[in-house]
């Protein structure tokens, strides 16, 4: 049988979740609203009424030609004549489950890790559903939150199977971050073939209006999602021809840029901004992002000076700005170096998509060793990487995330999965000033909301800009040290920006 699995409805009897309502009535509303699989999962009922409830969904599935699986209960499944099960690891086994079921009966599996579903896969089941994806309230004993990066991995360790088998993502999949599950988790070789859904749905004031929303948001990528064409040869030389263009586009369009930045750095950062010719908004209050995000600027989460709110207040940000599809930027400062922070990033890297993760080696590598399921830990590595590994750790996250990776140092890494950049500019007197690493992700920022159709050759132009003003700065003559600096930076970056207005690219020429 081939099985539709795009939207999988699995569902919930619990009070919390079904409010009352008549189980039967609710899958009807969403199989109305275009769901392609149900499977009728209870814990707790009796026997005797889970196959009457089971005939009864039945009924109901088979005039929508949609498949029916119970969980856990092969009896059930039998008594009631529907077209398969979804086992857990905890449940019978395939091999049991196979002697006892009609061979044409379909077959699911849970799986939360590489030897799992390979297993499983080995053993014949008809799909797998993988998960923890992200913590939910529905199934508090789950076993380990995997995330996308995690999922990706499990898809990438069954490519290779030899027969095809369906996988679907579970745990925590919501309307605000379908797109983003099935976007982060496709793998070179394999994508998820759909999501599990339990409350999004099932608790839904409107089943049937959820399910709609759901088959539209999985049959269309998110605003976010990059459409570049990677070019093949002589790729840097390539992309820094276009960076004057888009260093006018940030001059003439003055985008917005709304910081959560610390407070040690907002004052430097803000000036900064207005010095290319963009405008800076510097607002913690995540209340605030959803009426600030319909400005589609870019928002910057900066962890400077993290505290018990700040999380809560980046989550509304974040999901605000996704949802628009605006450019988010995550700078995890100083990410390895408490516990607090370590699961600030944790929390941060489920909750949303971000465009560009900016920090520096301890931040990345802390950022990447963030997933439950490991492939080849970063964290296993030597304290400090050589340029080849540092090259490879960007471009692996950003493989990973989808997004650009920007890795921070005397020499920067810029990648976008496929493409690695090497930027040698800039001056240390940036090292000796507080906030001007922080400016570069509100620069980016401004750069990703002005010219959105390469994120790498936007993050790389604003990159450049900053980094030749530095140099320009530190070269005058009345530069004694960081504090007269600093003025000359700010005046230098609005040197550039003006030259650009002029359409002269003079600033560039040689220096990159
Ligand atoms: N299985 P919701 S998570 C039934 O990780 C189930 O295997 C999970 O509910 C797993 O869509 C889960 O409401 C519940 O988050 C998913
Ligand atoms: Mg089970």
């Amino acid at each position: 049988m081939h099985l539709n699995l795009s939207l999988y409805l699995v569902t919930d009897s619990t009070p919390a979740i079904l409010k009352g309502r008549d189980l039967c009535t609710v899958v009807e509303e969403a199989l109305k609203g275009g769901v392609t699989i149900v499977q009728y999962r209870d814990k707790k009922c009796d026997t005797g009424l889970m196959i009457e409830t089971a005939k009864k969904l039945h009924k109901i599935t088979q005039a929508y030609g949609v498949p029916l699986l119970i969980n856990d209960r092969v009896d059930v499944a039998l008594a009631a004549g529907v077209e398969g099960v979804h086992l857990g690891q905890d449940d019978m086994n395939i091999t049991e489950a196979k002697k006892l079921l009609p061979t044409d009966a379909v077959i699911g599996i849970t799986a939360s890790s590489i030897e799992e579903a390979q297993r499983a896969v080995a053993e014949g089941a008809d799909y797998l559903g993988v998960g923890t994806m992200f913590a939910t309230p529905t199934k508090k004993d789950t076993k380990s939150i995997i995330g996308t990066a995690g999922t990706k991995i499990i898809l990438e360790a069954i490519a290779d199977a030899g027969r095809p088998v369906g996988v679907v993502s579970i745990g925590g999949i919501n309307l605000s971050n379908v797109q983003r599950v099935l976007y982060q988790s496709q793998s070179a070789k394999k994508g998820l073939d759909g999501v599990a859904v339990v409350s999004a749905i099932i608790a839904a004031e409107d089943p049937r209006e959820a399910a709609a929303k759901f088959v539209k948001r999985i049959n269309s990528p998110p605003s976010f999602a990059s459409t570049v064409q990677v070019p093949r040869d002589n790729e840097a030389a390539l992309l820094v021809q276009e960076v004057p263009g888009i260093v006018r586009k940030v001059a003439t369009r003055h985008p917005l840029v709304h910081n959560m930045i610390n407070y040690v750095v907002a004052n430097f950062v803000a000036n900064v901004v207005l010095s290319i010719g963009a405008s800076p908004i510097m607002s913690p209050y995540g209340d605030e992002a959803a009426d600030l995000a319909l400005n589609d600027g870019a928002l910057v989460i900066n962890m400077g000076t993290l505290n018990s709110d700040s999380v809560s207040h980046y989550t509304k940000a974040i999901k605000a700005y996704n949802e628009r599809g605006n450019p988010v930027i995550y700078d995890p400062v100083g990410a390895a170096a408490t516990q607090i922070r370590r699961s600030a990033v944790t929390q941060l890297m489920s909750v949303g998509y971000f465009d560009l993760i900016k920090g520096n080696e301890g931040e990345i590598r802390q950022v990447s060793g963030n997933s439950a399921v490991r492939q080849r830990g970063v964290d296993s590595g030597p304290s400090t990487l050589n340029s080849l590994e540092k090259a490879t750790l960007a471009r692996d996250l950003a493989r990973r995330e989808r997004n650009i990776v920007l890795l921070t140092g005397a020499v920067d890494y810029l990648s976008d999965g496929e493409r690695v950049i090497a930027v040698e500019n800039g001056h240390e007197y940036l090292g000796q000033v507080t906030g001007t690493g922080c400016a570069i992700g509100a620069i980016s920022g401004c750069f990703l909301t002005a010219h959105r159709s390469d994120k790498l050759a936007a993050v790389l132009s604003g990159l450049l800009m900053y980094e030749i003003a530095a140099e320009n700065a530190a070269a005058k003559d009345y530069v004694r040290g960081p504090g007269s600096f600093v003025p000359a930076f700010l005046d230098e970056l609005y040197a550039i920006r003006q030259a650009a207005v002029r359409n002269d690219d003079s600033w560039l020429s040689g220096r990159a």
